[in-house]
Protein backbone atom coordinates (compact mmCIF):
# COMPACT_ATOMS: atom_id res chain seq x y z
CA UNK A 1 0.00 0.00 0.00
CA UNK A 2 1.21 3.13 -0.71
CA UNK A 3 -0.28 4.92 1.82
CA UNK A 4 -1.08 3.51 5.41
CA UNK A 5 -3.11 6.16 6.81
CA UNK A 6 -5.90 8.76 5.28
CA UNK A 7 -6.32 12.11 7.45
CA UNK A 8 -9.48 13.87 6.28
CA UNK A 9 -10.31 17.53 7.08
CA UNK A 10 -13.75 18.01 8.45
CA UNK A 11 -15.54 20.56 7.04
CA UNK A 12 -15.85 21.07 3.52
CA UNK A 13 -14.53 17.45 3.32
CA UNK A 14 -16.49 14.83 4.88
CA UNK A 15 -19.25 17.43 6.15
CA UNK A 16 -21.02 20.53 4.96
CA UNK A 17 -20.66 23.48 7.88
CA UNK A 18 -20.29 26.32 5.11
CA UNK A 19 -23.63 27.37 5.58
CA UNK A 20 -24.02 27.24 9.55
CA UNK A 21 -20.38 29.07 9.80
CA UNK A 22 -21.82 32.16 7.25
CA UNK A 23 -24.99 32.73 9.28
CA UNK A 24 -23.37 32.85 12.50
CA UNK A 25 -20.84 35.29 11.44
CA UNK A 26 -23.30 36.94 9.41
CA UNK A 27 -25.20 37.48 12.69
CA UNK A 28 -22.12 39.04 14.46
CA UNK A 29 -21.33 41.02 11.42
CA UNK A 30 -24.80 42.57 11.48
CA UNK A 31 -25.26 42.76 15.17
CA UNK A 32 -21.93 45.18 14.72
CA UNK A 33 -22.53 47.06 11.53
CA UNK A 34 -19.91 45.21 9.80
CA UNK A 35 -20.28 44.37 5.89
CA UNK A 36 -19.95 40.10 5.23
CA UNK A 37 -20.74 38.51 2.65
CA UNK A 38 -20.52 34.63 1.23
CA UNK A 39 -17.42 35.81 -0.97
CA UNK A 40 -15.56 37.20 2.83
CA UNK A 41 -16.70 33.92 3.91
CA UNK A 42 -14.79 31.38 0.97
CA UNK A 43 -12.02 33.27 2.75
CA UNK A 44 -12.33 31.65 6.02
CA UNK A 45 -12.13 27.93 5.13
CA UNK A 46 -9.78 26.13 7.23
CA UNK A 47 -8.63 29.38 9.24
CA UNK A 48 -8.99 29.26 12.89
CA UNK A 49 -11.89 30.89 14.63
CA UNK A 50 -9.46 34.07 15.49
CA UNK A 51 -8.41 34.38 12.18
CA UNK A 52 -11.41 34.11 10.45
CA UNK A 53 -12.07 36.62 13.15
CA UNK A 54 -9.24 39.31 11.63
CA UNK A 55 -10.61 38.70 8.36
CA UNK A 56 -14.33 39.73 9.19
CA UNK A 57 -12.98 42.87 10.79
CA UNK A 58 -10.93 44.07 7.58
CA UNK A 59 -14.46 45.84 6.92
CA UNK A 60 -15.08 47.06 10.11
CA UNK A 61 -14.93 50.93 10.81
CA UNK A 62 -13.63 50.96 14.17
CA UNK A 63 -11.02 48.88 15.63
CA UNK A 64 -11.45 46.46 18.46
CA UNK A 65 -9.22 45.92 21.99
CA UNK A 66 -8.38 42.15 22.30
CA UNK A 67 -10.73 41.65 24.77
CA UNK A 68 -13.22 42.75 22.62
CA UNK A 69 -12.41 40.72 19.88
CA UNK A 70 -12.03 37.21 22.21
CA UNK A 71 -15.73 38.09 23.12
CA UNK A 72 -16.56 38.94 19.74
CA UNK A 73 -15.24 35.25 18.34
CA UNK A 74 -17.03 33.77 21.64
CA UNK A 75 -20.35 35.28 20.87
CA UNK A 76 -20.18 33.94 16.98
CA UNK A 77 -18.80 30.15 18.48
CA UNK A 78 -22.56 30.73 20.61
CA UNK A 79 -24.58 31.01 17.66
CA UNK A 80 -22.43 28.57 15.43
CA UNK A 81 -23.36 25.98 18.28
CA UNK A 82 -26.79 26.01 18.33
CA UNK A 83 -26.38 26.22 14.39
CA UNK A 84 -24.56 22.67 14.41
CA UNK A 85 -27.39 21.13 16.62
CA UNK A 86 -29.58 21.08 13.73
CA UNK A 87 -26.79 18.81 11.95
CA UNK A 88 -27.99 15.31 11.31
CA UNK A 89 -26.39 12.61 8.38
CA UNK A 90 -28.07 14.34 5.74
CA UNK A 91 -25.08 17.05 5.97
CA UNK A 92 -22.44 14.37 5.14
CA UNK A 93 -21.29 14.88 1.67
CA UNK A 94 -21.91 13.06 -1.24
CA UNK A 95 -19.38 9.84 -1.61
CA UNK A 96 -17.50 10.67 2.18
CA UNK A 97 -19.36 7.38 3.93
CA UNK A 98 -18.17 5.77 1.10
CA UNK A 99 -14.96 6.40 0.31
CA UNK A 100 -14.20 6.08 4.21
CA UNK A 101 -15.56 2.50 4.42
CA UNK A 102 -13.30 1.43 1.27
CA UNK A 103 -10.48 2.48 2.98
CA UNK A 104 -10.77 0.65 6.41
CA UNK A 105 -11.60 -2.25 4.46
CA UNK A 106 -8.46 -1.85 3.06
CA UNK A 107 -6.86 -2.08 6.39
CA UNK A 108 -5.94 2.23 5.98
CA UNK A 109 -6.70 3.57 8.85
CA UNK A 110 -8.55 6.79 8.83
CA UNK A 111 -8.08 10.24 11.16
CA UNK A 112 -9.71 13.77 11.15
CA UNK A 113 -7.34 16.29 10.89
CA UNK A 114 -9.68 19.88 11.37
CA UNK A 115 -8.90 23.65 12.65
CA UNK A 116 -12.32 23.50 13.98
CA UNK A 117 -12.72 23.14 17.83
CA UNK A 118 -16.41 21.78 17.74
CA UNK A 119 -14.97 18.97 16.03
CA UNK A 120 -16.46 16.29 18.49
CA UNK A 121 -19.88 17.98 18.14
CA UNK A 122 -19.81 17.97 15.22
CA UNK A 123 -18.95 14.32 14.45
CA UNK A 124 -21.26 13.37 17.19
CA UNK A 125 -24.52 15.07 15.26
CA UNK A 126 -23.85 13.65 12.39
CA UNK A 127 -23.13 10.10 13.90
CA UNK A 128 -19.67 9.61 12.74
CA UNK A 129 -17.67 9.78 15.63
CA UNK A 130 -16.64 6.26 15.75
CA UNK A 131 -15.69 6.22 12.10
CA UNK A 132 -12.30 7.25 12.87
CA UNK A 133 -9.13 5.71 14.43
CA UNK A 134 -8.04 9.16 15.42
CA UNK A 135 -8.57 12.87 15.72
CA UNK A 136 -6.73 15.84 15.35
CA UNK A 137 -8.22 18.72 15.84
CA UNK A 138 -8.38 22.55 16.68
CA UNK A 139 -7.94 21.81 20.42
CA UNK A 140 -5.12 19.98 19.71
CA UNK A 141 -2.68 22.62 18.86
CA UNK A 142 -1.44 26.24 18.77
CA UNK A 143 -0.75 26.88 15.09
CA UNK A 144 -3.46 26.35 12.48
CA UNK A 145 -3.33 25.61 8.92
CA UNK A 146 -1.10 26.45 6.72
CA UNK A 147 0.80 25.48 9.70
CA UNK A 148 1.65 21.18 9.54
CA UNK A 149 0.59 21.31 13.43
CA UNK A 150 -2.73 19.35 13.14
CA UNK A 151 -2.18 16.86 10.37
CA UNK A 152 1.53 15.67 11.95
CA UNK A 153 -0.27 15.90 15.75
CA UNK A 154 -3.14 13.33 13.70
CA UNK A 155 -0.14 10.97 12.40
CA UNK A 156 1.57 11.24 15.65
CA UNK A 157 -2.15 9.73 17.21
CA UNK A 158 -2.25 7.32 14.75
CA UNK A 159 1.66 6.38 15.02
CA UNK A 160 1.91 6.43 11.41
CA UNK A 161 4.85 8.13 9.16
CA UNK A 162 3.52 11.33 7.65
CA UNK A 163 4.76 10.04 4.08
CA UNK A 164 2.79 6.93 4.77
CA UNK A 165 -0.23 9.59 5.26
CA UNK A 166 -2.18 11.68 2.74
CA UNK A 167 -4.28 14.36 3.25
CA UNK A 168 -8.54 14.95 1.72
CA UNK A 169 -8.64 18.96 1.89
CA UNK A 170 -10.67 21.62 0.41
CA UNK A 171 -8.74 24.54 1.27
CA UNK A 172 -5.72 26.18 0.02
CA UNK A 173 -4.18 27.01 3.41
CA UNK A 174 -5.01 22.95 4.32
CA UNK A 175 -2.88 22.16 1.36
CA UNK A 176 -0.40 24.14 1.94
CA UNK A 177 -0.28 22.40 5.60
CA UNK A 178 -0.32 18.83 3.84
CA UNK A 179 2.99 19.41 2.17
CA UNK A 180 4.31 21.45 4.93
CA UNK A 181 4.03 18.10 6.81
CA UNK A 182 5.33 15.83 4.01
CA UNK A 183 1.96 14.58 3.30
CA UNK A 184 0.51 13.97 -0.07
CA UNK A 185 -2.68 15.63 -0.74
CA UNK A 186 -6.43 15.44 -2.80
CA UNK A 187 -7.76 18.49 -3.04
CA UNK A 188 -11.29 18.67 -3.58
CA UNK A 189 -13.96 21.71 -3.71
CA UNK A 190 -12.50 24.30 -3.88
CA UNK A 191 -8.95 23.77 -3.11
CA UNK A 192 -8.88 21.32 -6.54
CA UNK A 193 -7.72 23.85 -8.67
CA UNK A 194 -4.98 24.10 -6.25
CA UNK A 195 -1.31 23.54 -8.71
CA UNK A 196 -0.01 21.84 -6.16
CA UNK A 197 -1.80 19.29 -4.68
CA UNK A 198 -1.12 15.49 -5.80
CA UNK A 199 -4.39 14.38 -6.48
CA UNK A 200 -7.63 16.45 -7.56
CA UNK A 201 -10.92 15.62 -7.69
CA UNK A 202 -14.63 17.61 -7.45
CA UNK A 203 -15.28 15.81 -3.93
CA UNK A 204 -14.75 12.18 -2.28
CA UNK A 205 -17.76 11.15 -4.98
CA UNK A 206 -15.56 11.84 -7.49
CA UNK A 207 -12.36 9.49 -6.71
CA UNK A 208 -11.77 6.08 -5.32
CA UNK A 209 -8.97 4.73 -3.00
CA UNK A 210 -8.05 2.28 -5.36
CA UNK A 211 -7.26 5.78 -7.62
CA UNK A 212 -4.43 6.02 -5.36
CA UNK A 213 -3.24 3.29 -3.81
P1 LIG B 1 -14.26 26.46 14.95
P2 LIG B 1 -11.77 22.46 8.83
C1 LIG B 1 -12.40 24.84 9.85
O1 LIG B 1 -12.61 23.47 9.76
C2 LIG B 1 -13.41 25.62 9.03
O2 LIG B 1 -13.24 25.34 7.65
C3 LIG B 1 -13.21 27.09 9.25
O3 LIG B 1 -14.15 27.83 8.50
C4 LIG B 1 -13.35 27.40 10.76
O4 LIG B 1 -13.12 28.77 11.02
C5 LIG B 1 -12.35 26.54 11.52
O5 LIG B 1 -12.59 25.17 11.23
C6 LIG B 1 -12.46 26.75 13.01
O6 LIG B 1 -13.70 26.27 13.45
O7 LIG B 1 -14.69 27.88 15.09
O8 LIG B 1 -15.39 25.47 14.99
O9 LIG B 1 -13.14 26.09 15.89
O10 LIG B 1 -12.09 22.82 7.42
O11 LIG B 1 -10.30 22.59 9.19
O12 LIG B 1 -12.35 21.12 9.23
MG1 LIG C 1 -12.15 22.34 5.29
Amino acid sequence: MKYEAIIFDLDGVVVSTDNCHYEAWKQLADEEGIYFDRTINERLRGVSRMESLEIVLEKAEKSYTEDEKFQMAERKNGYYKELIKKLDKTAILEGAEEFITDAKSKGIKVAIGSSSKNTIAILTQIGLLETFDKIADGNDIKNSKPAPDVFLKAAEKLGIEPTKCVVVEDADAGVEAALAANMDVIAVGYASANPKCTYSAKGLFDIKVDDIM
